[in-house]
C-alpha cells in the first residue's frame, strides 16, 4: 500500500501532541468510569465506525449560479481517490468511496479497484444518474426517468441503472443507491398515481438485475428539483416502494431531504421497526438540501439520529446493516477539510450515542419520568468526546489532529502545482 500522507510527518505531528492526548484521555477515562462506563470499550466501538466518502465531494460544489473551484482540486477519479485517501489516512475513518456515474468516468473498472486498494481504499455504494442529460445520450431526462411517461425514456434510465450494477460489480460494491429527479412543477401537471405505477414498474427491472448480496438503496426527497410533487417524495413514499420491491430494497434518509423541522431521528426510528433502513447521506441543512458540513447547524439532531441507531442495534429487527456516508456540497472550503472535519463530527455522535445510559433511559421511559429520560440523553452529549477518537486515530495509524496534520502536508499547495485546473461553471446538484 502505498499512502500519500508522509508517514514520518504524520508520526512527527502525533509526538508534538502525545502527551496532551494522553492526558486528556485519561482523564474522560476516569469521568465515564464514574458512570461505570469503560472508555477503552468505547473507543474500540469507534474504531469498528466508519462512514464513506462520495467521489463528487472531493471537488468544490456549487450552486446553480457559480462554482469556484479550489486551485488543486482533483478533476478525474484517480485524483479524486487520492484525496479521499489523505482523508482517510488522516482520519481514519472513511476507509469507502462511493461512485456516480456518469460523473466518474473510468476505462478500467478493475484497474481502479486496484488502484484503490494501494491507497487503502474500497468502493460503497454506486449511484446512478438520471436526473441530468448527458452529452450523446439518446432520450432526454426532461420528463422525468423512472417515472417518465416517454417508455424509452424509462428504458434508458433502467439500462443505466442495470450498467451501474455492473460496474459496482467491478469494483467491489454492493448497493445501488437509486435518487430520481422525477416530479412535478405545476398542479395537473401530471397524474400524481400513475407516475409512481411508472415508477414503481421500472424500478422492479432493475431490483430484478441486482445480484443475490445486493442492495437497492431508495433516496426519497421532497423538492428539487421539481418543486410541486416528487415521485419519491418522502420516507412514506419511500418504505411502500421498498416494500413492494422487495427484500434486497431499502429506504436511505439524506439528512436534508426534508421538511425543515422534521423529525428524521423518529423516521429512522420507524423504517428501523420495518426492517427497511438501508443507510444514510449525512450532511446538514438550515432551509432545504443545502448540504452544508454535517453537525455544523444541527449537531444534536445527528446526535440523535444516532441514537436511534443505537437502540436499533439493541432490538435488531431484518437484517440491519445500515451504510453511512456523507453527502455534501463544499463550495467555500478544501473539500478534504471538510470531510475530514465532517467524519470527526459524525464519529463523536457516534461516540456520544454510545456513552447514553440505557438502563437509566429506560427505566426513566417507563416511569414517565420525562426530565430524568431527557437528562439520559443531555448527559451523553455533553460529553467531549475528542480524546476518544483521537486516540481510536491514533491506534489506527491516523493524526491525532487530523485538520493540522493535513494543513502540515501542504497537500492542496502542491496539488495545485501538480493538477491540470478544474473548469468554471455552474456547480452541480
Ligand atoms: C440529491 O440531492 C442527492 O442528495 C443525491 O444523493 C444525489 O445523488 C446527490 O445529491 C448528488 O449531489
Ligand atoms: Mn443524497
Ligand atoms: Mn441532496
Amino acid at each position: 500500500m502505498t499512502l500519500p500522507v508522509s508517514e514520518e510527518l504524520i508520526a512527527g505531528a502525533n509526538a508534538r501532541e502525545i502527551n496532551a492526548l494522553e492526558d486528556e484521555y485519561a482523564a474522560l477515562g476516569r469521568k465515564l468510569e464514574r458512570s461505570g462506563i469503560a472508555i477503552d470499550a468505547v473507543k474500540d466501538r469507534v474504531a469498528g465506525f466508519s462512514v464513506a466518502v462520495p467521489t463528487w465531494g472531493a471537488g468544490r460544489g456549487g450552486t446553480r449560479f457559480a462554482k469556484f473551484p479550489v486551485p488543486g482540486e482533483p478533476t478525474n477519479i484517480h485524483e479524486k481517490l487520492e484525496d479521499c485517501a489523505v482523508i482517510n489516512q488522516l482520519s481514519r475513518m472513511t476507509p469507502r468511496v462511493s461512485p456516480h456515474f456518469p460523473w466518474d468516468t473510468v476505462s478500467d473498472y478493475k484497474a481502479l479497484r486496484e488502484e484503490a486498494a494501494e491507497l487503502g481504499l474500497g468502493f460503497d455504494a454506486v449511484n446512478s444518474n438520471t436526473f441530468q442529460d448527458q452529452p450523446g445520450q439518446v432520450q432526454s431526462y426532461a420528463t422525468g426517468s423512472l417515472a417518465s411517461t416517454v417508455a424509452a425514456t424509462r428504458r434508458q434510465a433502467v439500462e443505466h441503472n442495470i450498467e451501474c450494477i455492473e460496474f459496482g460489480r467491478q469494483l467491489g460494491s454492493t448497493d445501488l443507491t437509486v435518487w430520481v429527479g422525477d416530479g412535478t412543477n405545476f398542479p395537473g401537471q401530471q397524474d400524481l398515481a400513475r407516475s409512481l405505477d411508472r415508477y414503481l414498474e421500472a424500478a422492479a427491472e432493475i431490483y430484478a438485475a441486482l445480484p443475490g448480496d445486493w442492495r437497492m438503496l431508495i433516496e426519497h426527497k421532497m423538492f428539487e428539483p421539481a418543486f410541486y410533487s416528487t415521485v419519491i417524495s418522502d420516507w412514506g413514499s419511500s418504505i411502500l416502494a421498498a416494500q413492494e420491491l422487495g427484500p434486497k430494497a431499502k429506504c436511505l434518509v439524506d439528512l436534508g431531504h426534508h421538511a425543515p423541522n422534521t423529525n428524521i431521528e423518529q423516521i429512522v426510528a420507524r423504517l428501523h421497526r420495518f426492517g427497511k433502513l438501508g443507510g444514510f447521506h449525512f450532511n446538514d441543512s438550515k432551509y432545504g438540501d443545502d448540504d452544508l458540513d454535517s453537525g455544523s447547524i444541527n449537531p444534536h439532531q445527528l446526535f440523535l439520529v444516532f441514537n436511534e441507531l443505537v437502540e436499533a442495534e439493541l432490538n435488531p429487527r431484518d437484517g440491519f446493516n445500515p451504510s453511512y456516508m456523507i453527502d455534501q456540497s463544499h463550495n467555500v472550503t478544501d473539500p478534504i477539510e471538510s470531510m475530514i472535519s465532517s467524519a470527526e463530527t459524525i464519529g463523536a455522535c457516534f461516540a456520544k450515542a454510545l456513552l447514553v445510559d440505557r438502563e437509566a433511559l429506560h427505566l426513566a421511559q417507563e416511569a414517565n419520568d420525562t426530565m430524568m429520560a431527557f437528562q439520559a440523553l443531555r448527559r451523553a452529549y455533553n460529553v467531549d468526546v475528542g480524546p476518544i477518537l483521537a486516540k481510536a486515530r491514533l491506534e489506527a495509524g491516523g493524526a491525532i489532529d487530523a485538520l493540522r496534520a493535513y494543513r502540515e502536508s501542504k497537500w492542496r499547495e502542491r496539488k495545485a502545482q501538480e493538477r491540470k485546473p478544474a473548469g468554471l461553471g455552474a456547480g452541480i446538484v
